[in-house]
């Protein structure tokens, strides 16, 4: 696809003639962003809608469980870097980020990519079982049984319960995503007064469209998350580290090179 016919912004100019922005281009770019979601999400809530009472039978769960430590990891660590691609794809449609130099793209992928598969979950998860959607089906935390990190199961499962309390709406989950993405306190940047520029318009955004449905005060709860999230990835990279001690040849050769790339 032409990326510039899709993409309204095509230097740092047009960015910043958001400043001060006009109504059409702040709607402009909460559009580009919520397209770029869209089309980055694998599975529309409809159709989310419709699989979620499809269940792993009682079976399929003990062939989850039986599965070694070092298949069920390796078989995880293939779908969230999936997940990863996805975001990555959305990343690169936020309007600025690619004008960003590749070193800082970098640098917000490797930080945030994993905390958007998080915020993502919450399309996936149905809070009447607490089960995500996993291969296919739901599944409950006994289904990770095997991967021995219980504990940041269950953290991801009571983040995702959590976000889907807050019952946001797509655009919301959308602009939420980005700023989660386009962070200028991140670690090592090169460029940190540019990100900085980047975010504020994607805040604007988000602000924006709060404030056109009546629910500023969700801008506070959201803040918080992101604390959350932080310290789930860190726990993710703990538990990471762990099994790459325990077991590094599954670590060297048969998690995806991407996942390597980001969290090793
Ligand atoms: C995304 C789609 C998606 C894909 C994969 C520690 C470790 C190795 C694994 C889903 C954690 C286990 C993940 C696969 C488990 C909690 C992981 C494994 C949104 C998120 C979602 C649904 C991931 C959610 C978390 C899952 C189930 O767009």
């Amino acid at each position: 696809p032409d990326l510039v016919a899709i993409h309204p912004y095509n230097s740092l100019d047009d960015l910043y003639s958001l400043y001060p922005y006009s109504p059409r281009s702040i709607d402009d770019l909460c559009a580009s962003i919520v397209r770029s979601h869209r089309e980055t999400t694998q599975y529309r809530l409809e159709e989310l809608q419709a699989l979620r009472w499809k269940l792993f039978t009682r079976e399929e769960i003990q062939a989850y469980q039986s599965k070694t430590a070092d298949e069920m990891w390796q078989h995880c660590s293939i779908r969230l870097t999936d997940a990863v691609q996805y975001v990555v794809e959305f990343a690169k449609h936020i309007p600025g980020f690619r004008l960003l130099s590749q070193n800082d793209q970098i640098t917000l992928l490797k930080t945030g990519s994993m905390e958007v598969v998080l915020v993502r979950m919450c399309r996936f998860f149905n809070t009447e079982n607490n089960t995500v959607f996993f291969d296919g089906k739901f599944a409950g935390t006994e289904v990770f049984e095997s991967l021995v990190c219980g504990d940041l199961i269950t953290a991801l499962f009571d983040f995702a319960r959590g976000m889907c309390a807050l019952q946001l709406t797509e655009q919301q989950i959308a602009l939420f995503s980005a700023l989660v993405l386009i962070n200028a306190d991140r670690p090592s940047l090169e460029d940190r007064g540019r990100v900085q520029r980047v975010q504020r318009s994607v805040e604007l955004g988000l602000t924006h469209i709060l404030h056109r449905e009546n629910q500023e005060s969700l801008m506070h709860e959201l803040h918080q998350r992101m604390a959350v999230l932080h310290s789930l990835c860190r726990l993710h990279m703990e538990k990471l580290r762990w099994f790459t001690q325990r077991h590094p040849l599954t670590a060297h050769s048969l998690f995806p090179p991407l996942y390597k790339e980001l969290f090793a």
